[in-house]
């Protein structure tokens, strides 16, 4: 059947990305609610991940890579999300933004701009768009802001300009952090602040606003992806709510492949 020829296809091999990630420990799960007993999820990074599918769907080869929405890799390829009939993956998400303690006090036109940030999934992969097309990161943070000067006007209303406060940022190098971080951290400056970036890994970044040493995050999948590093830490920082609704993850095939469920790879 499909299932023995995509396992034989694939070396049993779902393309993974970094080991801490959310996405990852739902892929392991998912081959213990499935039974997939003969298949590995490959760890690597989120840029290797698009390089192999990159790779193999331009030789309509068989793939499985771990994936999430919003992505631009939805409108550059035929994809398909394989049902998930156990629910695996979780439902529909939000993504959050979450601040440091004392952040209000220090930087309240700074904190008053991330408490108003929220944008949509059509926003989001706009900005994922062009640095997908070659932009810079930042570059298409200011191409969707000058294009979209309504949005940016609502999250800074009634916000305090900065005087040059540093506003430290932390992130993963995923497609959609890549994407919310450089927007924000634009209008942050446009804003008086003079904003710093640091890109660590998903447990880092939490650490991070929990203990200070970085000032904001915008890249909290809740309630499920990341509820670990949540909890660890949920006293610690400040939860300002949704900046994006309507998540999703799961694992991602080309159209061309036939199988529909995460169950026909048994
Ligand atoms: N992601 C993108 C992350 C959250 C943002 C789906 C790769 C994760 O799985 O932790």
């Amino acid at each position: 059947g499909n299932a023995a020829g995509v396992g034989a296809q694939t070396n049993y091999k779902i393309i993974g990305i970094e080991p801490g990630a959310g996405i990852m420990a739902r892929a392991d799960k998912a081959m213990d609610d499935y039974g997939l007993d003969q298949w590995k999820i490959v760890e690597g990074s989120s840029a290797a991940m698009i390089a192999e599918l990159k790779k193999a769907y331009k030789n309509q080869r068989p793939i499985i890579v771990t994936g999430w929405s919003p992505h631009w890799m939805f409108s550059s390829f035929d994809l398909k999300y394989l049902d998930d009939p156990k629910g695996t993956f979780g439902k529909a998400e939000a993504i959050h933004t979450i601040v440091r303690k004392g952040l209000e006090q220090d930087a309240p036109g700074a904190y008053k701009i991330l408490d108003q940030f929220a944008w949509e999934t059509s926003d989001i992969e706009a900005v994922m768009a062009s640095i997908e097309q070659g932009m810079s990161p930042g570059e298409a943070a200011e191409k969707w802001i000058a294009e979209h000067q309504d949005k940016v006007t609502a999250w800074t209303k009634g916000a305090q300009k900065g005087n040059g406060e540093k506003v430290n940022l932390v992130y993963v190098a995923w497609d959609t952090e890549i994407a919310s971080t450089n927007v924000i951290g634009k209008v942050l400056e446009q804003n008086g602040y003079k904003v710093t970036f640091s890109q660590v890994e998903v447990g880092p970044m939490f650490a991070g606003v929990a203990n200070g040493s970085s000032d904001a995050m915008v890249a909290a999948w809740l309630p499920g992806t990341h509820l670990e590093y949540y909890n660890t830490y949920k006293d610690k920082f400040i939860d300002l709510g949704p900046n994006l609704e309507g998540t999703k993850l799961g694992l991602v095939v080309p159209e061309y492949m036939e199988i529909e469920s995460i169950e026909d790879l048994k």
